[in-house]
């Protein structure tokens, strides 16, 4: 038998979501009377798909029906696809070569981590999504420094704090020389979203350094504040240092569908002149062929007119249950951050400890929220409230609260 790689004995605990569920089963199972549980954890999409990008893709499966317009593998993408994207989210900057469609964000966080060795120094927030350290863990980064601390952190890794004392923007001097900087606004789990001098500074400094960075727009829709930066290539210079993921899970409402996009501009180069987007697509070519193009013909209705009124008004409607959440918490005299321009409520319960809350909320209220441990060091304290979810469950919820 070949032996286990090594990267995966590093990896610290089950990954957090599945820990959750597990979590929330063991309870059901354990209480199996009583009011049910009402889930604001995983953000995980709730609403039926709205009718224009529903029919969208229902044409997109007729089509595979039908000799004439049957398809088969598509490689980077439907090149119409590719063209909306760079149309309505970058304002037409970029060629239909740099638009690389996929199966979702998550699927591409994984895989670009091959474009990066091992001995890559990797730079989050903290707190962050966790498919950046836990995916960088399982390239084996760090595996010569082992672990930081026991149970804080790993090595190869630098966590930047973002916390209420920095206004959730970190300190970017610990940036260092060519290190892969994950950056995700507006944020998970904190709902915050950089402002435009922010994102500034952070190009300047990856820039600066020789970094790279990846920068995270998965959530880019909940933006109302028209002040805030949509995408990375807002900043001057990224287009020489940056790529950027998106999805349509959390938009349109694809969590099950999957569809995302990376961005990987021809400009962005390895420090020997080499190019970052000649090696994303040999990537993709080798392990990944290509996204449904039943789901990538959902996605071309979302991005026209209609598809992206349909995108506001589902977004609008997961936004006012964060705005619920947020007042039910604020009520209660629980210090709150995000809500506005994101769909997550980041509640601070410190000094309690994130999974003691966790319980807390889950046997007094029977809600499942998210622990803010499970985000970075820096979430100890915190729990995530998650917006998605049915419009009478999270009311419920939010009269449940006042039993904290
Ligand atoms: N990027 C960020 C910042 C996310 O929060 C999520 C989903 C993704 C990417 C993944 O999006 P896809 O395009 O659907 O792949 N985060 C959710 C779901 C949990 C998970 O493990 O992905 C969350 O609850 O944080």
């Amino acid at each position: 038998m070949p032996n286990r790689n090594p990267n995966l004995t590093r990896l610290k605990a089950g990954y957090l979501f599945p820990e959750i569920a597990r979590r929330r089963r063991e309870f059901a199972a354990s209480h199996p009377q009583g009011e049910r549980v009402i889930s604001l954890g995983v953000g995980n999409t709730t609403e039926a798909l709205l009718p224009h990008i529903c029919a969208g893709l229902e044409a997109g499966a007729r089509a595979l029906g039908c000799a004439e317009t049957y398809s088969g593998y598509m490689d980077e993408g439907l090149p119409e696809l590719r063209r909306r994207i760079s149309k309505v989210y970058y304002g037409g900057r970029f060629d239909i070569d740099e638009i690389f469609i996929s199966d979702g964000s998550k699927c591409d966080i994984g895989r670009l981590q091959l474009l990066f060795g091992a001995d890559t120094r990797v730079c989050v927030q903290d707190p962050s999504y966790p498919v950046y350290v836990d995916g960088s863990v399982l390239q084996g980064v760090g595996c010569k420094e082992g672990a930081k601390d026991g149970a804080s952190g790993y090595g190869g890794i630098t966590y930047l704090p973002c916390t209420a004392a920095n206004g959730y923007f970190p300190d970017l001097s610990a940036i260092g020389r060519g290190n892969l900087v994950y950056f995700c606004s507006p944020n998970n789990p904190t709902g915050a979203a950089v402002t435009k001098e922010q994102l500034a500074a952070l190009v300047g400094r990856v820039r600066e350094t020789d970094s790279f960075l990846v920068y995270d727009a998965a959530y880019s829709d909940y933006l109302r504040d028209s002040a805030l930066p949509k995408t990375v290539f807002e900043a001057a210079g990224a287009e020489y240092c940056a790529i950027e993921v998106n999805s349509f899970s959390k938009s349109a409402g694809f969590t099950g569908v999957r569809l995302g996009w990376t961005a990987v501009p021809k400009t962005v180069k390895y420090t020997d002149g080499g190019s970052l987007n000649s090696d994303w697509a040999r990537i993709m070519a080798t392990i990944f062929n290509g996204a449904s193009n039943i789901a990538q013909a959902g996605g071309l209705a979302a991005l026209d007119a209609e598809g992206l009124r349909e995108i506001r008004s589902l977004t609008d409607f997961y936004l006012g249950n964060a705005a619920l959440i947020r007042s039910a918490l604020q009520k209660l005299g629980v210090p709150c951050m995000g809500g506005f321009n994101s769909p997550y409520i980041w509640a601070d319960f410190s000094p309690e400890k994130s999974w003691d809350v966790f319980n807390r909320i889950l046997e007094k209220c029977r809600i499942v929220t998210t622990p803010g441990a499970g985000f970075g060091p820096a979430g100890e304290g915190f729990v995530r409230f998650s917006a998605f979810g049915h419009r009478a469950d999270v009311e419920e919820a939010c009269l449940r609260l006042e039993r904290l």
